[in-house]
């Protein structure tokens, strides 16, 4: 997969030199190039950012360096990939994005290239995004209901929760099977070595080497968990997908089906 980064901060991307992206970096599996933004403006100062259209607080990044920083993304990238008809998806990190999940991350995890324009200020010019679009997939994302400084924060998290679904970059691809299927429950607790820590233990079931009843207690607990810390996941399960234990556990814990959805029993 073919990774293009546009910011004002290059050595904000440092951190993909390192641990899985780094690694599947050397291994080829992953090819990513940072592009700074000042290195496509003309003027003295490297401008990026101008006053809003319309008055009001901050600043707006200017689109002319925006504009020839993407142009230069579509060869560089062209070139790289050996295709000179390839696109990428512009990915742009914005809390006024859809939703970044683990859906969003596996459709981003089958493209083999993706572009990030990092925007910092108040934002990107909107033309730069409605220009790109007549050319390539504009994706903007939201990583979460909050205001970051800029995109790149953003990026290192979309970037890692991309690479390590490609294949061959982590280890063990059995984890994945398992994430799929607790998919839209939040993980079961987990434990190690020793058995009793500060006059806590381990639950004993978890030593029981009854297979199938660590699974059920893994499953009772995760699905007690995302009742508890998320309702918003349970009411959005999908009732195909569950087993009568799962009903009998969500029943207890006050959850009913109304046509064919889960929802809160009234009190
Ligand atoms: C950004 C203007 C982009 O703050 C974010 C963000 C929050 N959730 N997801 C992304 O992105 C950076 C800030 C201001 C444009």
């Amino acid at each position: 997969m073919r990774l293009d980064v546009v910011t004002i901060f290059p050595e904000y991307l440092a951190p993909l030199d390192l641990s899985l992206i780094g690694r599947a970096r050397r291994d080829g599996v992953l090819d990513l190039a940072v592009h700074d933004l000042r290195d496509f403006t003309h003027d003295r100062h490297r401008t990026v950012d101008d006053s809003p259209a319309g008055g009001g607080a901050g600043m707006v990044m200017r689109p002319e360096p925006w504009g020839e920083a993407l142009d230069a993304v579509l060869a560089a990238g062209r070139s790289a990939l050996g295709d000179d008809t390839a696109v990428p998806t512009l990915v742009v990190p914005t809390p006024s994005g859809t939703p970044f999940t683990q859906a969003a991350a596996h459709e981003l995890a089958g493209l083999p290239w993706l572009a990030f324009a990092c925007g910092r200020y108040e934002g990107i010019d909107e033309r730069v995004l409605e220009d790109a679009a007549e050319r390539m997939p504009v994706r903007p994302l939201s990583i979460g209901d909050y205001v970051l400084g800029g995109g790149e924060a953003a990026v290192l998290v979309v970037v890692e929760a991309v690479a390590r679904l490609l294949p061959g970059v982590v280890g063990n691809p059995e984890s994945l099977v398992e994430e799929s299927h607790a998919a839209g429950l939040l993980e079961y607790p987990v434990y190690t070595r020793p058995a009793t820590w500060r006059g806590r233990s381990v639950p004993e079931v978890l030593s029981s080497g009854n297979h199938a009843l660590v699974a059920r207690w893994r499953r009772d607990e995760a699905l007690r968990r995302t009742a508890r810390r998320r309702p918003d996941l349970v009411e959005r399960l999908d009732p195909a997908g569950l087993d009568a234990a799962d009903l009998a556990l969500l029943d207890d814990l006050g959850w009913v089906l109304e046509h064919g959805r889960l929802c809160r029993a009234e009190p």
